[in-house]
């Protein structure tokens, strides 16, 4: 009965978990990272709910701590020590990828009027590749939106004594301006003292903040300090704290911009590297670092890599030369310097490290060996040496021969098979390739049949040859791999010129992995069939020819050879210093709207062919010569059924990001949810290669924010022009989005605008299947310029 009870009041508690909590805030933390989640929410944290007890659970089940009414100390029900309770907030310090989930604080007030609250948190919890342990605190109130340095309450009480006029307590804190990153919390601490206690007053442009109606539900005034929990570009504007007493007033105002342009961070460009030393000889360290906005370095030395693991920070001096501060060299090593070795860089924005283990050894003495006995060792060993090796000779010599007629007994039986050997003849269907006016993949079916062709069989399969793409395969040299997927991969290969001879151009070659299966040859033959009914344009990448006899089937493609034009945008981000490469140069706003314009000719030109992509995204747009944009995979057989869209691909994202309301709730696929994705691909333009809706963790709550209209923001730097055509092509409805040629037109006349003579001829389409397919091939570039980057 008692069971019976508890668990009644377990699921009552859950439902009260889930039923009476309100939305939960999306709360984002880097792996390793701290976090703090306030109840109740933003600054009044701190002063509220004395006398009430709260609670804390994760999951909506397991309970962390609760602090009764009154107390100060909570009662922890974990033994997790990287969680604490300081100013009513929940701290989580070090934190893991499995620390992601809901939190949820209970706050029961006493008295049986006041109901109980629910605070809930969603935490995600983003994976940090450098960055084991807590980095040292760096000095500055930005690295902590969320707290001023002194503590409000205490403050409050300790104005007593003569009087005095109102004056700053920490001139130090005011600032003019800060520059905040847009999402993230801030605080403007503005501590002004005075006897009798100053009357303060918060002012926005001018104006108190009261009476100002945009700001006053987001943001939270305490008396010494204002709190914005998540800036926004309207958070924008001065705020003016104001402190009065009978003998004076002061006032200070600040500027606050939201701004999101790619942080300057500090990355390292050169590791230190595991090494092992003998005692006595010197290590040498080198930790090279493109740094963002002053950015510093220290050295660290730890005996294990374990999170929580004690830390030495290193001091230049003795033994250990740090003064270049990128390189670190320790004199005459002693096996105490065994260790990991961490170099951290850091500035006010962001962090980065990298380490390495040092492993120190005993020099190897020489033992000294009595005569005789050594004499005798040595013609034992001798003897020994030679029956080991007679044994060995005698033991291969035996599995030599098995093995030799192992195999002879294997050819035999293949030669056999192979007389009556069938091979699986691909048959093509052209016929229902234009249904509904849209191209659809030709239906592909496989046969068993005997091989037509007399003598090997050099392939599992047979293909119908097409004379008009066929290429013989010793006109092709395959090369390095440019990357692979689940059962595909794509080679960068020369194609040999049949016009002039000892002239190649450089191709991408598609091909099957080893041991794929028919539906997946099936998948490679379709695309290859659709790339060829859709004929030529310069922004999509075209078909050069395909090889499908005596062999694997190879699908020959333009090679664009600065890869995707995601990996693209990031690699130009702006930063200041000399951390890009000489030769990436930031694109102008023009460049990135001629982007635009290519994408949307291309996609003009495969919408005429009743062509639909399914997967518009930066990540499916390469770049070839000439910084000339052409479409891939527009030929792909998708399975627009399967649940697989659901999932992330390689680089982390989630393909649902791209995909109109249509195509996500009711799997309708048009070129008009063409259009949305390429609304979403303008984003990840101007943002330059940016992850579209960062802050949505997941499906479902992208699902409901598309149903309440959200839609993202201009991203920074982003001409309104371009914002509104974006908009445009995410309205709801597929038919009040704009066609692509409508498209074409806006964005040319953009362009036009912004530089006629220069982008005038940009993406002319050229003549459709004009004469050899191979001119409009990009040529081999001589710089090794390819580089795919995936962050
Ligand atoms: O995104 P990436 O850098 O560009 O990595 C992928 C990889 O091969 C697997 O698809 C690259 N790739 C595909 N087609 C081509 C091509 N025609 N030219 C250059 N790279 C290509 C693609």
């Amino acid at each position: 009965m008692r069971l019976l009870l508890r668990l009644l009041c377990c699921c009552l508690a859950l439902a009260a978990v889930t039923l009476a909590a309100p939305e939960p805030e999306l709360r984002q933390a880097a792996e390793f990272g701290r976090l703090k989640l306030a109840c109740p929410r933003g600054k009044g944290a701190r002063s509220a709910v004395k006398g009430a007890q709260i609670d804390w659970y994760l999951n909506g089940q397991q309970k962390l701590l609760t602090k009764p009414a009154g107390t100060l100390r909570p009662e922890f029900f974990t033994d997790d020590s990287r969680l604490k309770l300081k100013n009513n907030r929940l701290v989580l310090r070090n934190i893991q990828l499995s620390d992601a989930g809901s939190y949820s604080c209970l706050i029961s007030e006493a008295g049986p009027e006041q109901s109980p609250q629910w605070i809930n948190y969603t935490v995600v919890v983003s994976e940090e590749q450098f960055y084991d342990f807590d980095l040292p605190e760096i000095d500055s109130q930005y690295m902590d939106g969320y707290e001023c340095g002194w503590e409000e309450e205490e403050e409050m009480g300790s104005q007593t004594g003569e009087e005095t006029k109102p004056y700053f307590a920490n001139k130090d804190e005011l600032r003019r301006m800060q520059a905040v990153p847009l999402g993230d919390p801030v605080t403007i601490c503005c501590h002004i003292k005075g006897s009798p206690a100053p009357e303060i007053q918060w002012l926005y442009n001018g104006r108190p903040l009261s009476e100002s109606s945009h700001t006053v539900s987001h943001v939270e005034v305490g008396r010494y300090s204002l709190f914005v929990p998540s800036m926004r570009q309207y958070d924008n504007g001065n705020y003016t704290c104001v402190g009065r007493n009978l003998l004076g007033e002061v006032s200070h105002m600040t500027y606050l911009e939201a701004n999101a342009p790619p942080q300057p961070h500090p990355i390292i460009t050169r590791a230190p590297r595991n090494v092992t030393l003998v005692t006595g000889e010197r290590a040498d360290f080198v930790c090279e670092v493109t740094a963002g906005m002053h950015s510093q370095l220290d050295w660290y030395w730890s005996a294990t890599a374990a999170p929580g693991a004690h830390v030495t920070k290193l001091q230049d001096g003795g033994r250990f030369d740090i003064s270049t501060k990128q390189r670190l060299v320790i004199h005459n090593v002693t096996l105490n310097d065994t260790g990991f070795y961490t170099c951290i860089a850091y500035n006010t924005l962001a962090k980065a490290h990298a380490r390495a283990y040092l492993t120190v050894l005993e020099p190897l003495e020489e033992i000294p060996v009595p005569l005789a006995h050594s004499r005798i060792t040595v013609i034992l060993s001798v003897v020994f040496g030679v029956l080991v090796l007679a044994g060995i000779i005698l033991v291969a010599r035996f599995y030599g021969r098995m093995r030799l007629e192992r195999r002879e007994r294997e050819r035999a039986v293949e030669k056999a098979n192979a007389f009556h050997a069938m091979t699986k003849k691909v048959i093509i269907d052209h016929q229902n390739m234009l249904a509904n006016g849209t191209i659809v993949a030709p239906t592909i079916r496989i046969e068993r049949c005997k091989p037509s062709k007399e003598g090997s069989v050099m392939s599992a399969y047979e293909l119908p040859v097409d004379p008009g793409w066929e290429i013989p395969r010793a006109r092709l040299q395959l090369g390095k791999q440019l990357g692979e997927g689940a059962f595909g991969r794509v080679v960068r290969g020369a194609l040999d010129g049949s016009a002039k001879p000892n002239s190649s151009v450089t191709v991408a070659v598609k091909m099957l992995k080893e041991g794929h299966t028919d539906a997946e040859l099936m998948d490679l033959v379709s695309e290859m069939e659709v790339m060829k009914m859709i004929g030529r344009h310069v922004n999509i990448i075209n078909l050069i020819g395909t090889c499908t006899q005596d062999g694997p089937l190879l699908v020959i493609v333009e090679f664009a050879p600065h890869g995707n034009l995601r990996s693209y945008l990031r690699e130009r981000r702006h930063t200041t210093g000399y951390e890009r490469a000489f030769d990436h140069e930031t694109p102008t706003v023009r460049e990135l709207t001629s982007f635009a314009y290519q994408v949307a000719r291309g996609m003009e030109y495969l919408a005429a062919k009743k062509c639909i992509h399914r997967d518009l995204a930066a990540r499916n747009i390469l770049v070839g010569e000439n910084k000339t944009l052409k479409i891939a995979d527009f030929g792909l057989a998708r399975d627009i059924q399967n649940n697989e869209y659901y999932r992330k691909v390689t680089d982390g994202r989630l393909p649902v990001k791209w995909m109109a309301p249509e195509a996500l709730f009711e799997r309708l696929y048009t070129t008009q949810s063409d259009v949305w994705s390429f609304g979403i691909l303008l984003w990840e333009i101007f943002s330059m290669g940016g992850m579209p809706y960062p802050s949505i963790p997941n499906v479902e709550k992208l699902f409901s924010l598309l149903r309440e209209g959200y839609r993202m923001e201009r991203p920074p730097g982003c001409p309104q022009k371009l914002d509104d055509i974006m908009r445009q092509c995410w309205e709801y409805y597929p038919n009040l989005r704009p066609t692509f040629t409508e498209l074409v037109e806006k964005l040319g006349t953009l362009l036009t605008s912004l530089a006629p003579q220069e982008y005038l001829d940009l993406g002319q389409p050229s003549p459709p299947d004009s004469g050899d397919s191979s001119h409009d091939v990009s040529v081999d570039s001589q710089f090794e310029l390819f580089k795919s980057t995936a962050m």
